[in-house]
């Protein structure tokens, strides 16, 4: 926490009058002041006196929320070449509302130590982000040096709090003695277990037949990762914190069964088991996969053998024409893991589980590749033409961006009076789901999350009403050219939403004014720099859902202390 302290002015460096002010547990009485010194959130009050070097910011009566927390970001990470780097994610994190964003620093196989791999990815984000930031180490090789001294040293001297395992992609898998041995030190530790939980051995049989019977076109790669692929490995990986008692995190769930098996873990056993989605899951379907066309200025080469002129209404809105060339590859751009599943049923019940509170973050596990670029979701095309093969669903990279999307569509599931009861959430959720849970469960408690005093001051305030200036009375319909990062696609396209960021306020300083960006063009509402961000040491991650030190069923009290020695680090 930065220093609120008494010497110079007494004034507030800014006030946000006339917010509508929601925490992860409320909606406060409209009309209220937040007073803020320091990069500090100092008071909130019917009135707040405004000083001579006092900077007011009206917020007209809108909502006003806390900054959002990104729990769950790639950027400029070895496996994904093309797209954002660190000053255009964060800087399209910062117009779609987000202040905090944790990313990956990736060891590869090769690496002994994590030391390098932590001072690499400092030295690709320092200096270059618009937001505050911290990392998650992805561990592929836990060493007995790792686990026995580097991971300690990772949350005393880096603050570097949790840990992404993979139970699938070759480059990244751990076999499930890798996943217990790293989660008894992260036990012992307190750090948090992220886990990429889905079936590998399942995906290569299937991916391998079906390439076999020449199926590669993009659309098979939804069919090549099935749900049942990703509810056996959830239910692998908590039985896996079962044993070792403990928490974790499944990242990014799709699918009904995995969630029934995280929802039965919280609720029957009360296990610390967290799970995560992300708002592809709740909006997209994989028919996105069978896409055969592109917008015209996503296309390559017009001689390319995939692609001849076609008109077709270029998305759902279908209010403008905009021309579409075909392209039997355009699914590409929906291709991520796990993938975006069949039904509308499938999409209902990652609803019903943030509702239920089954749920505990929703991230946009952005995760940018360009479409139309060599090392981009074309690659495969690319590299097939070089060598005379067929392309395969199987080379795409896979992920989709979507951090300056994920605040404003969550934020119209919250205040669109349009919205289907089977897919509203209350403010309060909003506000849990997207910045207060993954402040809290990543060890940032009192630092970020929410609007209190003590708190950095990130906040976003919205329009005070659809119709007000910036936002039509129908809403906004998502673009790729209104965002500011830096891929060729958005996967929101046509997309409506009812409101955006007006302003998002870093540590007391207003970084974004979207209002000044629709006066004044494209890139201007920016107003802050790529320095601006700050490395967040975090602490140890709170256990939000459940209780630690349970037994698995069977096991008689004691016995696991039989082979459990538990270090005591702190
Ligand atoms: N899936 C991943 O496993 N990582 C990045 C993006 C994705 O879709
Ligand atoms: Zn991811």
């Amino acid at each position: 926490m930065g220093d609120i302290g008494n010497e110079g002015s007494m004034d507030f460096d800014l006030i946000i009058k006339n917010a509508t002010i929601v925490t992860a547990s409320e909606v406060l009485q409209p009309g209220l002041s937040i007073g803020i010194k320091n990069g500090i959130i100092v008071a909130i009050a019917l009135f707040l006196p405004v000083g001579a070097s006092t900077k007011v910011v009206d917020a007209e009566g809108a909502y006003v929320t806390p900054g959002g927390v990104d729990s769950h970001v790639h950027l400029h990470q070895d496996n994904a070449p093309t797209g954002d780097k660190w000053l255009t994610g964060s800087r399209s994190a910062l117009a779609g509302g987000t202040t905090t964003i944790l990313a990956f620093a990736t060891q590869s196989r090769t690496q002994e130590s994590l030391f390098p791999v932590v001072k690499e990815y400092h030295s690709r984000a320092d200096g270059q982000s618009y937001i505050d930031y911290g990392f998650h180490l992805i561990l592929t090789k836990p060493t007995e040096k790792i686990l026995q001294h580097e991971l300690k040293a990772m949350v005393d001297q880096e603050g570097i709090t949790s840990v992404k395992l993979y139970m699938t992609y070759p480059a990244m898998k751990l076999g499930d003695g890798d996943m217990l041995e790293i989660m008894m030190q992260a036990r012992a530790l307190g750090v948090t277990t992220m886990i990429h939980a889905e079936n590998s051995d399942m995906i290569d049989m299937i991916t391998s037949r079906l390439l076999r019977n020449s199926r590669t076109l993009p659309k098979y790669h939804a069919i090549a990762r099935p749900q049942i692929a990703e509810s056996e490995a959830t239910n692998r990986a908590i039985s896996l914190s079962t044993l070792t008692s403990t928490p974790i995190l499944i990242v990014h769930m799709s699918s009904p069964v995995a969630i029934s098996h995280a929802r039965k873990a919280q609720s029957k056993s009360l296990l610390p088991v967290h799970a995560e989605t992300c708002p592809h899951y709740l909006y997209l379907l994989s028919s996105k996969l069978a896409a055969t066309s592109v917008p015209a200025a996503l296309a390559p080469e017009p001689h390319s053998p995939s692609h001849s002129p076609s008109h077709s209404p270029s998305h759902g809105g279908g209010e403008e024409e905009e021309e579409e060339v075909e392209d039997e590859w355009a699914g590409a751009r929906h291709v991520c893991a796990p993938p975006l599943r069949h039904s509308t049923s499938d999409l209902q019940s990652i609803w019903d589980a943030m509702l239920n509170g089954t749920i505990t973050t929703v991230s946009s596990d952005h995760a940018p590749s360009l479409y139309n670029s060599p090392g981009g979701k074309r690659k495969p095309l690319i590299d097939a033409a070089a060598s005379q093969t067929v392309p395969t669903f199987a080379q795409i990279p896979n992920g989709l961006p979507g951090l300056e999307t994920r605040l404003p569509l969550l934020f119209d599931a919250a205040t669109n009076v349009d919205t289907p009861p089977s897919r509203r959430l209350s403010l309060p959720k909003f506000v849990e789901l997207t910045s207060t849970n993954p402040a809290r469960l990543y060890g940032l408690s009192g630092r970020k999350g929410t609007i209190a005093p003590g708190f950095d001051a990130d906040i976003t305030i919205w329009y005070p009403s659809p119709g007000h200036t910036g936002v039509a009375e129908g809403g906004l319909t998502i673009t790729n050219d209104m965002l500011h990062h830096s891929i060729d696609y958005t996967p929101f396209e046509g997309v409506k939403v009812c409101n955006w960021p007006r302003y998002t306020i870093l540590r007391g300083e207003v970084k974004w004014d979207r209002d000044v960006e629709l006066r004044e063009g494209h890139g201007r509402g920016i107003l802050g720099s790529p320095g601006d961000g700050r490395y967040l040491k975090r602490g140890k991650g709170e256990v939000l859902v459940g209780r630690t030190g349970q037994l698995p069923p069977g096991m008689r009290e004691g016995e696991r202390d039989e082979w459990a020695v538990w270090a005591t680090h702190d």
